[in-house]
């Protein structure tokens, strides 16, 4: 909570003086509601659960904070916001740089707000953790979705670890959901682990692909494969049209090698044209045949309780990693062991140890 400031102001001095328009009590306050720099976490949570795009926009500045009076304020949100959040679909979104991420979300979130849906659009991205930067810096790919009512656009922050970056965005999304947004589309641009982490926060995890010539397979991580639900070939369009024909033969034969999912869904491929929006409710109809038959057999709901318990020893791993390296004395004995282990006086295990010991 902010102190109240108690020393008169010039605007109270007006003694004998029938208040002015401007100057009666309820302006006064107004201004000074305005000035107010930072709502409460009361106002904060009251604005989120009425949809207010700012108190969203705010309670995620809080939750990607460093401070840790802002990061205990972010808790208390979070907390009061989780019974109103988890009605949402979630779908990770990704692709190398170029494939037409952000053309294709421009054309689907459109898409999906047309139909009447609150459209949410986060992003993991590791390379944020070094440059600072993020890839949704480029909202110029989204024009139209950035000035749509019911889309909320938010930049990927940026952090120390992927690990770190990835718990905000799980509060973020939380924070999104309670703020009544009902489609969460988080896109990274698989570096590193960046697609195990989105992977590891969505119900349904797209793959945009390219036509190349012939070698589709080539370049793509295994696990990659292994994780989609569907993959989608993107600039299916112009003279492009054939390959982009052929590489779905050969991605549907490629599938086909892969086991049986536990969801029971046959990972599709899909094409599209996100330039020219062609092929985009067709993917939005596969979300929704996978929606409902991993809500009837329970997969849907079983996925999310199993990223729920990873979240929670992940979080647990990485606070404690944090709490132990930032001990002074552990700062000052972790100098001395590995000045040890430079001289050949001691062996990692024992340094360990000993360092844990403390
Ligand atoms: N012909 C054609 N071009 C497309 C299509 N989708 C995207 N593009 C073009 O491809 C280029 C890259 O598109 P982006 O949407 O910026 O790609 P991205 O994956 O977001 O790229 P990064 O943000 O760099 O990772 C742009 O020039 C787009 O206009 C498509 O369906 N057909
Ligand atoms: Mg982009």
């Amino acid at each position: 909570m902010q102190k109240k400031d108690t020393h008169k102001t010039a605007l109270h001095e007006k003694k004998g003086v029938s208040p002015s328009e401007i100057t009666n009590s309820k302006s006064i306050s107004n201004i000074k509601g305005k000035r107010k720099t930072q709502p409460s976490t009361k106002e904060l949570i009251h604005g989120i659960i009425n949809e207010d795009i700012t108190a969203l926009s705010r309670a995620i500045t809080l939750v990607e904070s460093k401070n840790l009076k802002h990061l205990e304020k972010a808790n208390t949100i979070i907390n009061a916001c989780l019974p109103k959040a988890n009605n949402s679909v979630r779908i990770g979104i990704t692709g190398v740089p170029g494939v037409g991420k952000s053309t294709f979300i421009e054309a689907f979130g459109k898409h999906l707000t047309r139909l009447g849906k609150k459209v949410a659009v986060l992003a993991i991205d590791p390379s944020s953790t070094i440059t600072k930067g993020s890839i949704l810096g480029d909202k110029t790919r989204m024009e139209d979705l950035v000035k749509d009512r019911k889309a909320f656009i938010r930049p990927s922050a940026s952090g120390d670890s992927l690990g770190g970056v990835a718990r905000k965005t799980r509060e973020t999304i939380i924070l999104c959901e309670a703020a009544g947004f009902d489609t969460i589309i988080i896109e990274t641009v698989g570096v590193g682990q960046s697609e195990t982490a989105v992977h590891s926060m969505v119900d349904f995890f797209l793959l945009l692909k390219l036509a190349g010539a012939g070698d589709e397979l080539q370049g793509i991580k295994r696990g990659i494969i292994e994780m989609a639900d569907a993959i989608v070939i993107n600039k299916a369009d112009g003279d492009n049209i054939k390959r982009a024909k052929l590489a779905k033969v050969e991605f549907n034969r490629a599938l086909q090698l892969y086991p049986d999912k536990d969801s029971k869904w046959n990972p599709k491929v899909s094409l599209c044209s996100a330039l020219h929006q062609e092929g985009i409710n067709e993917i939005w109809e596969m979300i929704l045949e996978y929606i409902t038959l991993t809500k009837e057999n329970n997969f849907f709901e079983t996925k999310r309780n199993e990223q729920n318990k990873f979240w929670l020893i992940q979080t647990i791993e990485e606070q404690l990693k944090t709490d132990f390296f930032n001990r002074t004395e552990i700062k000052k004995e972790l100098k001395k062991q590995l000045q040890l282990i430079e001289k050949n006086k001691t062996t990692p295990f024992t340094a360990a140890e000993y360092l844990l010991s403390l």
